[in-house]
């Protein structure tokens, strides 16, 4: 196992549009391990392949206090969703601010899960809004693009200043 570089906002390739997975095995396990470690680590409750600059549609979350359900989600799709609710939400890619974003409350999603196998479920909630922002890194989208300009280039400034300062 070893912990991955997550790549930061407004690095051009978190804009990138990911590849959908042809054909889920096992050569796949490995890299959803190091991405968990690394989402652990972080610490965080989602992370997409995007963000640690895998081309590809899937994602690892677990939103559970005691860090003990781990969820493979592999081309994710929403296939319903109902109310709008706003959260506090962050982001790997876009350390040290926190906004609320309007998303579904409830959705049901269809996806692949770590063995290819298909899965069908609802949930609401934390879980529900981390697979909205799972999904839209994957769609080249960030939290940051529901905010005013205003703020999004606040924030992308003082990021790369951040790296500039070699952080
Ligand atoms: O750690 C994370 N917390 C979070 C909080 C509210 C809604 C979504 C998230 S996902 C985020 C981790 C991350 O950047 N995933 O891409
Ligand atoms: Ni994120």
């Amino acid at each position: 196992m070893s912990q991955l570089e997550i790549l930061k906002f407004p690095d051009p390739r978190l804009r990138q549009v990911a590849k959908p997975v042809a054909r889920v095995d096992k050569s796949y396990w490995s890299t959803f391990e190091d991405m968990f470690e690394t989402m652990y680590a972080a610490p965080g409750v989602g992370l997409a392949a995007v963000q640690v600059g895998i081309d590809e549609r899937f994602t690892v979350i677990d939103v559970s206090d005691g860090r003990e359900e781990p969820l493979v989600l592999i081309n994710p799709q929403i296939i319903s969703g109902t109310d709008a609710c706003d959260l506090e939400e962050g982001c790997l890619s876009v350390p040290g601010h926190q906004e609320s974003v309007r998303r579904f409350q409830s959705i049901r999603v269809q996806a692949l899960d770590k063995d290819g196998k298909p899965l069908d479920f609802e949930c609401d909630g934390l879980l529900a809004h981390c697979i909205q922002h799972e999904i839209d890194h994957l769609d080249g989208k960030l939290f940051v693009d529901y905010l005013s300009r205003l703020k999004r280039e606040r924030i992308r400034k003082q990021l790369e200043r951040e790296l500039r300062r070699g952080r």
